[in-house]
């Protein structure tokens, strides 16, 4: 019985590559240069377990982590604090990467989101500095170097404010802006961007309360609910040339 244990650990063992677990997607391309786009396992801050992630080795800049995708309403974005934190959703489809997850990211990020309407239009903008504090701060959020790609800037005045969702509100308004717009994000009082909103196919007429889809103001304003909302991340400093 206990061989039957140990042998596949030997063999695992002798015949595995040393490699250093990949704190991100960039580490994972570093390793291996010939990584196709796909779901990989990262070790942010060397965590001891490995969390699953979708790496973009295509577009332009990258590698990218993947830390938000919406792209067909699969999932309920909805959520409490709590899952916020964690993290939830499907890698291949739409997830929220986590919080935690987030914060571990020591590096220096840039931030990439693209866009993409239901009539095949496409955009894109960068943040060149990208970071979210710990759970003490409130995940707070501090973006900045706003490089436009045809998107606009509606991440920008989010800057500096707290991660609220509905059973924890940290927005800077009376009210509370995730109950108001169906999410969970970096309110202020209330927002310029909704990428966590629900998932309403366009500018149809679904009945839904106003602003409540999943919008990029400076794109297609804040009615039009977006087919695609990528948010991913890179190294600031990358070391592979
Ligand atoms: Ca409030």
């Amino acid at each position: 019985v206990i061989l039957l244990f140990v042998a596949p650990v030997l063999f695992k063992a002798t015949a595995a590559p040393v490699t250093l677990n990949p704190v991100d997607c960039n580490d994972v391309f570093y390793q291996n240069r010939t990584s196709p786009s796909g779901v990989y396992t990262i070790y942010p801050s060397d965590q001891r377990f490995g969390i699953p992630v979708y790496c973009d080795t295509d577009t332009e800049g990258g590698p990218w982590t993947v830390i938000l995708r919406r792209s067909d309403g699969s999932e309920n974005f909805y959520r409490p604090w709590d899952q916020y934190v964690a993290g939830f959703g499907d890698i291949k489809a739409e997830y929220w990467l986590g919080k935690e997850k987030l914060y571990l990211q020591t590096t220096k990020q840039k931030l990439r989101v693209e866009l993409e309407d239901f009539e095949g239009s496409k955009t894109s903008v960068i943040y060149s500095s990208f970071s979210v504090g710990g759970d003490c701060e409130g995940y707070r959020l501090t973006v900045s170097g706003f490089i436009n790609g045809g998107a606009g800037d509606s991440l920008g005045v989010h800057n500096g404010m707290k991660f609220s969702t509905f059973d924890r509100d940290q927005d800077t308004w009376v009210g509370n802006c995730a109950k108001s717009h169906m999410g969970g994000f970096w309110y202020h009082s209330c927002l310029h961007a909704n990428p966590t909103g629900v998932y309403l196919w366009g500018d149809g007429a679904t009945g839904a309360p106003a602003h409540t889809g999943v919008w990029w103001n400076s794109w297609r304003g804040n009615i039009y609910s977006l087919k695609t909302v990528t948010f991913m991340i890179h190294p600031l400093d990358d070391i592979i040339t």
